[in-house]
């Protein structure tokens, strides 16, 4: 189906997407300037956040792109079942998580567990997803100029070469953006029916769950385990090492990850560590699991188990053409560049590894378009921002606070609440939206450690647990990591337009003028 020039509205790419997703429409839609012919400057395989970033930029540099994908939209897996969902997920937690805490104060009735349904949420996601879906595809085709196929499996034949959709296109430079999938982790009952993966529980959930096991320490097990268990779900995590260990590249600070872990424990959302899913049990379904734990074998009952065991690089469409350079869990190697072992070839997105994080895929895609318009970019994705949600936001950046002490004679911290104390001791907000929670359960309210190097006084780590935490790390990771960095002093220097301790800034303003910097 060709669509090139139709401007098509939002609401007639939902359609389309609808009738493709749902098999009506079973062949291509191309958007592809014939009377510019089939070569282009750059052919991205994998239209997600790197591929359609990549493209977009491609295009503003004057370059012509073609983005080829196999979903009937460009956006990739974040608005169709990643980050999209998740975030509806996580802000329904946040709603669950007050409801639940204040039920019977104020004006919060009594909660009520039966009412909040995994299913019902599950459900309006799917729902609606085409409309996110749908403004990618205008975005990309009317707005940013992005000719694509999409709805269509590409095989790459070498590095110039790419067929889809029975056409083939060639190209000057080729951007592999395939992404991810979730690694089986290869446990006796993993096919049941009954276990799910991240992509499977937004496709396939046809059943409310009554009683859960995650199996995994990552992000995406504690964001999803806190999820279900703020709906009322009895949840039990299983993961090998402690959660939230195993990371992406930037490691979270011992103190905030206690924080988080304490919070998930205060909310009975149980947590079994240093322990191994050794079967997962059930004839017809689920039934249950069985885990080695330090303290002996366990049998733990459960209709619903979702495998939040890592992912793993989809290699399937260029594998055999292309001899890449992989790392030991099989990503693709890149450079800073975003460029392969192979002349003419770059990578970007989840498909070079972790952190699958969208802000990453879009960077990587941007940098590997910048260079291949001949601006020499690059992009060090172990220096970043990391976040992830439970009932909270979670965010941190730069060193820990045991890294810094490392590598610095002399490091102080302010932290909320102060060395020493515990959360419940410091009757304060600690961010936008969590007043509500300082005037009732103080010990709810956040968690933040500003770690900073007493000599340079430069802040080298900032971690924080607490609602909105997010938007502010984005910039104070920029200013931070800049060459000349951030200064107490001129953090303090900031206008704090909350009251309280909010992203560091009124306690740096209390300490900024001291001229031998202390702990507070
Ligand atoms: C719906 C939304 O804003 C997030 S979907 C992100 C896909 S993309 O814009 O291609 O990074």
């Amino acid at each position: 189906m060709d669509v090139y020039g139709s401007e098509m509205s939002i609401a007639g790419w939902r359609r389309l997407i609808d009738e493709a997703y749902s098999g009506e429409l079973g062949e291509p839609i191309l958007n592809v300037d014939e009377a510019r012919g089939s070569h282009f400057d750059a052919i991205f395989v994998g239209g997600g956040s790197a591929g359609r970033f990549g493209a977009a930029v491609l295009r503003s540099l004057g370059g012509r792109p073609l983005v080829v994908e196999r979903w009937p939209f460009l956006g990739g897996s974040c608005p169709h079942q990643a980050c999209v969902p998740h975030h509806l997920f996580s802000e329904a937690a946040r709603e669950l998580d007050q409801a639940q805490a204040l039920q019977g104060r104020l004006w919060y009735p009594k909660f009520d567990p039966t009412a909040a349904s995994v299913l019902e949420l599950v459900e309006l996601f799917r729902s609606q997803r085409s409309g996110p879906h749908a403004h990618m595809n205008w975005q990309s085709a009317q707005q940013l100029d992005i000719e694509s196929v999409v709805n269509a499996e590409a095989a790459v034949r070498d590095a110039r070469t790419v067929c889809a959709a029975g056409r083939t296109f060639t190209t000057d430079a080729l951007v592999l953006a395939t992404g991810a999938r979730t690694a089986m982790p290869g446990i006796e009952g993993e096919t049941l029916p009954g276990v799910f993966d991240y992509a499977s529980f937004i496709e396939d959930l046809d059943y409310e769950p009554r009683k859960i096991v995650v199996i995994g320490g990552s992000k995406v097990a504690v964001e999803y385990a806190s999820f279900y268990r703020a709906t009322g779900t009895p949840t039990t995590v299983v993961s090998r090492a402690e959660v939230l260990t195993s990371g992406g590249p930037a490691l979270m600070d011992d103190d905030l990850r206690g924080f988080v872990v304490e919070q998930m424990h205060s909310r009975d959302l149980e947590l079994l560590e240093h322990s191994v899913v050794t079967r997962i049990l059930g004839e017809e379904r689920v039934e249950g699991v069985e885990v080695q734990t330090p303290a002996g074998r366990r049998v733990i009952d459960a209709d619903f188990v979702l495998l939040g065991t890592g992912e793993r690089p989809n290699t399937a469409s260029f594998a055999a053409a292309l001899p890449l350079t992989y790392d030991e869990r099989g990503f693709v190697v890149v450079d800073s560049r975003m460029r392969t072992n192979i002349d003419g070839v770059y990578a970007a997105g989840d498909l070079i590894g972790p952190p699958l994080e969208m802000f990453k895929s879009r960077r990587s895609g941007t940098t590997a378009a910048r260079n291949i318009m001949g601006i020499a970019a690059e992009f060090h994705y172990d220096d970043i921002p990391d976040f992830l949600h439970t009932t909270y936001e979670v965010t941190w950046a730069g060193l820990t606070e045991r890294q810094a002490r490392e590598r610095y004679d002399r490091v102080v911290t302010i932290q909320v609440p102060p060395l020493g104390m515990a959360p419940g001791d410091t009757p304060l907000p600690m961010a936008e939206g969590s007043m509500l929670y300082g005037f009732t359960f103080p010990e709810r309210t956040g968690y933040q450690k500003c770690v900073i190097d007493a000599d340079s006084r430069r802040i080298v780590g900032i971690h924080h647990a607490g609602y909105g935490a997010k938007d502010a790390f984005q910039y104070l990771h920029h200013l931070i990591s800049r060459p000349e960095g951030l200064t107490i002093d001129q953090l303090g220097d900031m206008n704090e337009l909350y009251i309280s301790s909010d992203y560091f800034i009124g306690y740096a303003r209390l300490r900024a003028n001291q001229a031998d910097l202390t702990s507070m």
